[in-house]
């Protein structure tokens, strides 16, 4: 074999590396030419027949051969490493230069800014704030609001009633009103200072989610109300008049309205008055607009607190702060509030 035919077989193993195109076909192609039966391999097998001093000088030969050879298997293999190595890359390419994906913001709903707007109010000028169970005993629900037996509210079309008694017995519904709250709140009130010679005034708000079985644009089963309620010895309706009218003026951000307290009817006031209020100016300008009921609190109704009502007397409002927040958002259906849409919801951050 000539030193051309040396040279032709380096060139062939170069040319095989370069055109094997997988690791797998690149150590076929080695094995071809440096494996235990390879070219190269017999090439210097073969030396073994010769004399020795043509040994020496093709053995020299051939090792150049073989060297240039494993210069170029690793050549490749390199290659091959590095292309692996950039395909890699750029599958796993990052652009930094993104905008980053956000953590989502989150924010008060509609309803519970509102809630915590007139707890701010009435907070201010002396009320306590009270929130308790929503599963209450028909005892503190209707029978100590002075609701009788046949009331259409305790019939099976307006409450939810709950397959569960209490303690002692008795069936429970989900709340009709958050009224149940300040009987417990003026019971344990009037318990604490049961025998004492004076008595500080009562004065509590009770927000929080009630139930009805009701449900249209205007009405959803779960809505909230927040009820008020001030017992003292001498409170009367000018007190009622005044507190709800600084309520208003406040809530609305507004001294630019008119309240007018019509005459109804509830089992626990007597006197009762729903309370109207009309804005001045604005888009609801000379309109009327119901935001609450209100009254003397029912003489039965004081005696269920544990009070004497020749003693004691007060008033108590309710409303609803859903309605509150369709009036001060402008907001149409009652629904949008309860769907748990981010759309509109997120609108209110
Ligand atoms: C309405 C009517 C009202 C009351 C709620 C009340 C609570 C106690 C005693 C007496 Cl503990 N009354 N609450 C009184 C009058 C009206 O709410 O239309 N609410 C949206």
């Amino acid at each position: 074999m000539t030193m051309d035919d040396l040279d032709q077989l380096v060139a062939r193993a170069q040319q095989d590396f370069a055109a094997a195109p997988t690791p797998a076909e690149l150590e076929n192609a080695k094995a071809r030419f440096l494996g235990k039966t390879g070219r190269v391999t017999e090439l210097l097998k073969a030396l073994a027949a010769l004399p020795v001093d043509e040994k020496k000088s093709r053995g020299a030969l051939i090792n150049r051969a073989k060297e240039r050879v494993e210069a170029a298997l690793h050549e490749r293999r390199q290659a091959m490493a590095r292309a692996e190595l950039d395909a890699q890359l750029r599958a796993e390419a990052l652009d930094v230069t993104l905008p980053g994906r956000r953590c989502g913001e989150g924010g008060l709903h509609p309803v519970s800014m509102t809630i915590a707007r007139i707890e701010a109010i009435f907070a201010s000028i002396g009320f306590d704030v009270a929130d308790g169970p929503e599963i209450e005993t028909d005892w503190m629900n209707f029978t100590a609001l002075n609701s009788p037996q046949n009331h259409p509210a305790r019939s099976m079309q307006d409450t939810f009633y709950v397959d569960l008694k209490d303690d002692e017995g008795r069936w429970l519904n989900l709340r009709t009103h958050t009224s149940p709250m300040q009987v417990r709140y003026a019971r344990a009130h009037a318990a604490r200072y049961a025998g004492q010679p004076s008595m500080p005034d009562i004065r509590v708000i009770a927000p929080g989610r009630t139930y009805r079985v009701d449900s249209d644009a205007t009405h959803s089963p779960m809505f909230h109300q927040c009820e008020g309620l001030w017992i003292g010895e001498n409170v009367s309706f000018k007190d009622l008049k005044a507190v709800f009218t600084d309520f208003c003026r406040q809530f609305f951000e507004s001294d630019d309205l008119e309240l007018r307290f019509r005459p109804s009817f509830f089992p626990f006031t007597e006197p009762s008055a729903e309370i109207d209020i009309a804005f001045a100016s604005g888009p609801l300008k000379g309109r009327w607009l119901e935001v609450a009921g209100s009254g003397q609190v029912h003489p039965n109704v004081v005696r269920n607190f544990g009070l004497d009502p020749e003693r004691h007397i007060g008033f108590a409002f309710g409303m609803g702060p859903d309605r509150l927040a369709m009036l001060r958002y402008g907001i149409d259906d009652l629904r949008l509030f309860f769907d748990g849409d981010l759309r509109f919801l997120s609108q209110f951050r």
